[in-house]
């Protein structure tokens, strides 16, 4: 790795198959790119589902990672790792069942509005099954549109509190 590396955190969510083994096959699969470091990685959570709810709970977990990708080339390659474990976009519905979703959650103090990325994720802050497995790993870390730690957002689940990307 680099020295230009940057601290990343992802979240990983699958309902669908032998989750387990999905998150930690999906978990090594990262560790295994060579512009990858696994740095920590949080407990593995069993969450009820949010959004529609006739589907099974969910597995998920945070990771930690260090990385020399940029961002864009980051969330390509969490993308054909969720291909790799039988994910098919075109056959499903929003926040439907699937077997493994990995989310770009925090990239360094970045803030970036894209159209096929937003970074930090626009429901981190919102959600339990993300904010208890990134508060155990990066209690500390900053929001950087919120200016709220992890820990601070969990404890407080800052649902309400608007973010609004303001600077590239
Ligand atoms: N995209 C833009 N920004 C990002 C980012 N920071 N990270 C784009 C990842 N992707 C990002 O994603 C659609 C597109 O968003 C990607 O192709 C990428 O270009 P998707 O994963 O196909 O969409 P989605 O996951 O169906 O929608 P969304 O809104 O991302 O869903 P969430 O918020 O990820 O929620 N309940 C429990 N308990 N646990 C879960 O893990 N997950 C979901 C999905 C719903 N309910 C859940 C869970
Ligand atoms: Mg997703």
């Amino acid at each position: 790795m680099s020295d230009d590396a940057i601290s990343a955190y992802l979240g990983l969510g699958s309902n669908v198959g032998d989750r387990m083994a999905t998150l930690r096959s999906a978990i090594r699969a990262l560790g295994g790119h060579d512009r990858i470091t696994v740095v920590r990685v949080s407990t593995i959570v069993e969450t009820e589902p949010v959004g529609p709810s006739d589907q099974d709970p969910y597995l998920n977990a945070a990771v930690g990672i260090a990385t020399g990708l940029a961002p864009a080339q980051l969330l390509s390659a969490c993308l054909a790792i969720e291909a790799g474990h039988g994910r098919d976009r075109a056959r499903e519905r929003r926040w439907g069942p699937r077997p493994l979703d990995v989310d770009l959650l925090l990239y360094g103090r970045r803030v970036i509005d894209d159209p096929g990325l937003t970074v930090p994720h626009p429901r981190l802050h919102q959600r339990l099954f993300v904010l208890v497995p990134l508060a155990e790993i990066a209690p500390a870390v900053e929001h950087p549109l919120l200016g709220r730690s992890i820990e601070w957002l969990r404890a407080h689940r800052a649902g309400q509190i608007r973010v609004k990307p303001i600077a590239g």
